[in-house]
């Protein structure tokens, strides 16, 4: 596992740099969801393609970008499934984004996922790796190298309320929800990108981050193998919990598709208890 990280290293050096440096533009592409492509985009698959490339111990992988399944090695162990820019929209206001990596062993599903890691491209880099046995590890640039500075543990109760979504479309139920925690004090932190905003709760105690099923979207948004199952592991790791909307966690979704995607709750302990009252969820 020690290459993968290492190289997950190398690959977010070179997307912030990409950033930095390369045209914001639209390439002529569009995704395999049928979303236009952002150079940046296409360049961010590439860097990751190219760098996992080196690492013998990665059989397959499967990228947010891009159809079906790119073999790399018959000896290799680990599928990794990634977002290569997250929230790529947010890259022309000059908002945080961020890249993915769910790392699976065999079978593409969640209960599957060894490991997880995410990169946060803010003023700093950030990262952070969950693993099966370990609180999530916090990772941040200091003179261009990654420094351990040490676990992530929520707290049981947070003070933030990520609400994604469409508000005009969500449930009754979910509005109730969203609203009950205002009006205990919950401040809204909500900037579109999700690994900014699920970072921003990890690093701060807790809250919740919500994308459900609206009627314009039934399933959510949120792609399963590449966004959703790797944070599932972040949270339940650092102490919290992550659930659908039928009170089951997200570490047990098996896509039927690579690019499925499921309503998605993830938070500290109170908030998701509070959510399972909302929505009526009685184990
Ligand atoms: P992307 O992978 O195409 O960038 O979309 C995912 C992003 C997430 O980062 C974010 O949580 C969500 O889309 C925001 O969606 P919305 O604008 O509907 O709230
Ligand atoms: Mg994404």
């Amino acid at each position: 596992m020690e290459d993968i990280i290492d190289a997950i290293k190398e690959i977010a050096h070179r997307i912030d740099e990409a950033i930095k440096m390369e045209d914001l533009g639209y390439s002529d592409s569009s995704n395999s969801s049928g979303e236009d492509q952002l150079k940046l985009d296409v360049q961010s698959d590439l860097i990751i393609e190219n760098t996992f490339a080196k690492v013998k111990s990665i059989k397959n992988l499967v990228s947010e970008e891009k159809e079906g399944l790119h073999h790399l090695n018959d000896e290799g162990k680990y599928t990794i499934c990634y977002d290569p820019l997250d929230g790529s929209s947010l890259v022309d206001v000059n908002l945080s984004v961020g890249s993915i990596f769910g790392i699976y062993e065999g079978e593409l599903k969640g209960e599957n996922l060894v490991a997880s890691a995410y990169v946060v491209y803010g003023p700093r880099i950030e990262m952070l790796i969950a693993s099966r046995d370990n609180k999530p590890i916090l990772y941040c640039t200091r003179r261009n190298h990654f420094q351990k500075i040490g676990e992530v543990t929520l707290d049981q109760k947070g003070k933030l309320n990520a609400p994604g979504g469409t508000q005009m479309n969500w449930e009754v139920k979910h509005k109730t929800l969203i609203d009950s925690l205002f009006s205990e004090g919950y401040r809204l932190r909500y900037s579109g990108g999700m690994v900014p905003d699920l970072h921003q709760l990890l690093l701060k105690g807790g809250g919740l981050f919500s994308y459900p099923a609206t009627s314009d979207t039934p399933n959510g948004k949120l792609r399963q193998l590449f966004e959703v199952i790797p944070f599932a592991l972040m949270y339940e790791q650092a102490g919290g919990q992550a659930i659908d909307a039928n009170g089951n966690r997200l570490m047990e979704l098996i896509p039927s598709h690579p690019h499925d995607t499921s309503p998605c709750f993830f938070g500290s302990n109170y908030e998701i208890e509070a959510l399972k009252k909302a929505y009526n969820i009685t184990r």
